[in-house]
């Protein structure tokens, strides 16, 4: 595969290139030099237990113990629910800990940054405020969100933040989910030898799980997150592997939870450590962020971002990075050896995760600046051992932050925060549905190629665009994440929103975790009226185009359950088995409202979301598309801008227009 396929990041492109004139495989090339096994990929192989594996590959073929096809590809599909589920679950609960750490004043460091949200979180969870301090009542809180894990009956509480009827189907279809961590064991169980053999089954635990993941694991996750450190608003920042800097010592925080990457952007700002690394020869300390602690340090702190998934590796071949810091999910194993042949220090903080090559300080809430500065100090003694460097000059600011707090403020201020202009937006066909787009990079398809294609094609035909985790951070590297995007990509309906309330087209909506801030974000939508009254009845998809994680499957299934009809690139897992994609099309369609449809090309993604999005505005009674109604601006120099535009003079994003 030539390079130029490979990614359309030109910073990607340019470490790639220096990768191989210094002989380092990268992702990139693993991809390349190993196929995905064939068998596997489609769902077509059981190792669940010592009689097999079993690889199904004729018609009527079945496993040792008589299993099908059939069976075998739900059984795979809801075990990746599970991982992915139990991933942000446990996340979660992380999240929870240090919630009650901090409400018992044993988290040095940390403190209830957003009082008014946790007012918000304790009355949906049903924790008395009358009286009590704010830590007394952080404390309940937090042993709420702990019970929800180990909970045996009833219901995941969050649950009932769902618009009505969709909680009534939940009931009713026996989906609503018990307790978060019973149900991620029931899949383990269900899909143990022997046990649950109808796929149409097993596949309805998928989706109770991913619930569970969804309103429950992730939107603690993120609730708890906001609480702590605050809820994100819009702020400026800049992406790409040229936010590292040549004469800084450079710390790389990578993984997922913000508990760790909080404090060591703390630490960052220490004026001793500061010291400290001018008397090791450097100007400063320079912090930058891969994947979703990116996310979390972006939006709240704006701590530039490095890039997303695939760029981790890149990150460290510059040679400028002193320390990489990892806690949990989507560090690759490749860092260890990798770092072995630079100077970087690879430091595993999480007591779930040690990777080989890495230098083990391991996190502890209860210490965290302390540990934060320990962290940074062995980033400053590793100053004097950097050799070349080599940052790929390119860097592109965005405008990361829109909580569906903020979202809703914008639409009116303080005084009349609500969603009636977006709802009017859509009754009116200036914007003629919306786009959650979300997930990985995947090396076996061209580094967010997909996740700019979707977008621009969505932004040109007025499709509102929300994004989360590595596919935020790939649009970001290309300029959509900021107003101007608006002028230059969105087609005229969404051009006018966007240039009236003042936001991108696109909007950062944080971490993989934060997927759940979508969840309440449509269920405002619904609530607001004359969109419909459940998730199910509005315009819009969600996509997960470069994805490859269990976590991503996990998120779509969440979605679907919900009522968003989800798509999904690259492959599918279930590939082999024509009646499990029927299950999951078709068959959850008429179960949730939703399809789940994995395996598309970008263009016929683009296809059938347009399609589903004028099907739903077509069953609500709505006008249809017809982009030509819309398009003014009140703006004069806005206007001159269009008019140059319209007469095929080329006009850049950062030219001012001229007036006459
Ligand atoms: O949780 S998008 S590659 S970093 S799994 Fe991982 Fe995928 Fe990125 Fe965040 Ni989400």
């Amino acid at each position: 595969m030539s390079e130029k396929k490979r990614s359309i990041d030109p910073a990607a492109l340019e470490i790639l290139k220096q990768a191989e004139e210094m002989g380092i495989a990268t992702a990139f090339d693993r991809a390349d030099e190993m196929r995905p096994c064939p068998i596997g990929a489609k769902g077509q192989c059981c190792k669940l237990c010592g009689m097999g594996p079993c690889r199904i590959t004729k018609e009527g073929q079945t496993g040792i113990c008589g299993a099908t096809l059939d069976t075998i590809a739900a059984r795979n599909l809801v075990r990746m629910i599970a991982g992915g589920a139990a991933a942000h679950s446990d996340h979660g609960r992380d999240m929870a800990f240090a919630l009650i750490a901090v409400a018992q004043g044993e988290a040095p460091g940390y403190e209830i940054k957003d009082a008014g949200k946790l007012l918000v979180m304790a009355k949906d969870l049903g924790v008395g405020t009358e009286g009590r301090t704010i830590e007394e009542i952080a404390l309940e809180v937090g042993q709420v969100y702990l019970g929800e894990f180990g909970k045996q009956r009833g219901e995941v509480i969050y649950a009932s933040r769902a618009p009505e009827a969709r909680q009534q189907l939940w009931r009713q279809e026996g989906l609503m989910p018990r307790g978060i961590d019973r149900e991620i064991v029931e899949i383990m169980h269900r899909t143990h030898i022997g046990d649950d053999q109808d796929a149409e089954h097993i596949l309805r635990q998928g989706l109770r799980t991913a619930i569970a993941d969804g309103w429950g694991g992730s939107m603690y996750a993120t609730d708890i997150s906001d609480v702590l450190f605050g809820t994100p608003s819009p702020l400026v920042t800049k992406v790409n592997l040229g936010v590292l800097k040549e004469d800084e010592v450079n710390v790389v925080i990578h993984g997922h939870e913000p508990t760790l990457s909080m404090a060591v952007v703390d630490a960052t700002r220490d004026p001793e450590l500061i010291e400290y690394a001018k008397s090791k020869g450097a100007r400063g300390i320079n912090i930058a962020g891969i994947c979703c602690t990116s996310n979390e340090t972006l939006m709240r702190q704006g701590v530039p971002s490095a890039g997303n998934f695939l760029n981790q590796e890149l990150a460290i071949i510059t040679g400028a990075v002193e320390a990489m810091v990892v806690d949990v999910q989507c560090i690759m194993q490749a860092l260890g050896p990798l770092s072995e042949k630079f100077h970087t220090k690879l430091i595993t903080t999480s007591p779930k995760v040690k990777i080989k090559g890495a230098v083990h300080i391991e996190f502890d809430e209860h210490r965290a600046p302390e540990i934060a500065k320990e962290i940074i100090k062995t980033a400053i003694d590793n100053y004097p051992n950097r050799k070349e460097a080599r940052i790929p000059d390119f860097t592109t600011d965005l405008v990361p932050g829109f909580s569906h707090e903020y979202i809703r403020y914008m639409q009116g201020g303080y005084y009349r925060a609500s969603f009636r202009p977006l709802n009017d937006a859509i009754i009116a066909g200036r914007v003629r549905g919306a786009a959650g787009v979300v997930g990985c990079n995947n090396p076996r398809v061209c580094h967010d190629a997909a996740h700019h294609y979707i977008v621009t094609e969505f932004l040109k035909n007025d499709v509102l665009v929300v994004q989360t985790g590595c596919g935020a951070i790939a649009n970001a590297k290309y300029g959509l994440l900021l107003g101007e995007a608006a002028m230059e990509y969105a087609g005229p309906g969404l051009r006018e929103v966007c240039e009236a309330i003042g936001i991108p087209p696109v909007l950062h909506m944080g971490s993989c975790v934060d997927n759940s801030r979508i969840l309440t974000l449509l269920t405002e939508v619904a609530t607001e009226g004359g969109v419909g009254t459940d998730i199910s009845d509005i315009p819009v998809v969600g996509v997960a185009p470069e994805w490859m994680s269990e976590k991503a499957i996990s998120i779509g299934t969440y979605c679907v359950a919900s009522g968003v009809y989800t798509l999904f690139g690259v492959g599918s897992p279930v590939e082999g088995s024509e009646e499990v994609t029927r299950l999951i099309g078709e068959g959850w369609e008429e179960l949730v409202g939703a399809k789940l449809e994995l395996g598309l090309e970008p263009e016929d993604i683009v296809k059938r979301s347009l399609a589903h999005i004028d099907a739903k505005r077509k069953a609500l009674g709505l006008a249809e598309y017809d982009p030509s109604r819309f398009g003014r601006s009140g703006d004069r120099r806005m206007e001159a801008w269009l008019a140059l535009r319209e007469k095929g003079e080329p006009v850049s994003l950062y030219r001012e227009p001229r007036l006459k």
